[in-house]
């Protein structure tokens, strides 16, 4: 009977990793029939209340702490609302579509994305930017990090790989505010993939260099997606770092009524999650590790990674769509 105890504290224990990849599958459909028509608003308010709508019939005792934003500013999946129809008392953290521009422009990678934790396990961040970096599996502890140079880092990590450093690519978003960072890069040899929007895929990206590509990420996004990102490399393996930019004084009093005191704090994976997780991605548009939704004349195609970091399991999953509540018959 011990055992059966142990497994009712564990409120993951009563969730299917496949009903959480339901929420990101129907969250990509909704946006991606609005893919490239140039309207993010609508791709985003779309995905947005197909998630919210699919996470009301599952069977969590949820919190979003990762969201849509505070609540005068985002109608829906805002941080602090509550989802879900009863059950595991769970945090949340999702954005149901992460690359709205991207989606909205039809380009790679734009993503449904949620993580779903034991209440309390979640960093909870403001919404302000994130110093990131990023790396796969296979690594000791301290192949990279944030406190070092980007020299430094790429140098170490081609020596760990036992590749000369030219032979490293680096994921970075394509923002002024790298400017410096992209010279240093390239400075080193090492190459660079530029993306316009997307670093929880960047990330992701990162973790499996074999599949994409892509050595390491690196570099200024989201401190919410950054810990979107830590939630899919708790399943995958690997090392993230964040520090968040709390460059003003308005930012910092943000961070402070969150208990985040110390403003020059590098978060750890293990920080940022503090447990077990399970991460669902879905694709919306195509990308360099999943494909987009499908649109046929009697179904519809999603793919997704579902991930659960209690078991170790990465499911790459390809659902083909035929009932009424998503393909519309
Ligand atoms: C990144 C990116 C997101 O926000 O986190 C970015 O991954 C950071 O903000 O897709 P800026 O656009 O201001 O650089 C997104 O672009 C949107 O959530
Ligand atoms: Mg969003
Ligand atoms: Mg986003």
């Amino acid at each position: 009977m011990g055992s059966d105890v142990s497994r009712e504290s564990d409120p993951l224990d009563r969730i299917l990793s496949v009903e959480i990849a339901r929420v990101t599958e129907r969250a990509a459909v909704a946006a991606a029939m609005l893919r490239g028509r140039g309207d993010e608003r609508a791709a985003d308010q779309a995905a947005v209340d197909a998630m919210r709508s699919e996470l009301d019939g599952l069977a969590i005792d949820g919190t979003v702490v990762v969201g849509e934003g505070e609540r005068d500013e985002a109608p829906m999946l805002f941080v602090g609302e509550r989802v879900g129809r009863g059950g595991a008392d769970v945090d949340l953290a999702l954005d149901p579509l992460e690359g709205t521009t991207i989606c909205a422009k039809s380009l790679p990678n734009a993503l449904s994305v949620i993580a779903v934790a034991a209440r309390g396990t979640l960093l909870v961040v403001p919404d302000v930017y994130m110093e990131k970096i990023a790396i796969g599996p296979g690594y000791a502890d301290g192949v990279v990090a944030l406190d070092r140079s980007p020299r430094d880092n790429l140098e170490s990590l081609a020596a760990a790989k036992g590749v000369p450093v030219d032979r490293i690519t680096a994921c970075i978003l394509d923002r002024p505010r790298h400017a410096q960072l992209i010279e240093e890069i390239r400075a080193t040899g090492a190459a660079i993939r530029l993306i316009g929007d997307g670093d929880v895929a960047g990330v992701i990206h990162a973790t499996d260099p074999e599949g994409t590509g892509i050595d390491i990420y690196m570099g200024i996004g989201g401190a919410p997606e950054g810990v979107l990102a830590a939630a899919a490399v708790r399943c995958t393996g690997g090392q993230i770092q964040g520090r968040l930019k709390l460059n003003t004084g308005e930012k910092r009093n943000r961070a402070e009524k969150l208990g985040l005191h110390d403003p020059e704090r590098i978060y750890s994976l293990a920080d940022m999650v503090r447990g077990d997780v399970i991460f669902a991605a879905s694709g919306v548009t195509d990308g360099n590790l999943l494909d987009g939704v499908r649109f046929y004349s009697n179904r519809i195609e999603t793919h997704s990674l579902v991930m659960d970091s209690r078991n170790g399991t990465l499911r790459d999953m390809r659902t083909r769509h035929l009932g009424s509540d998503v393909f519309g018959r």
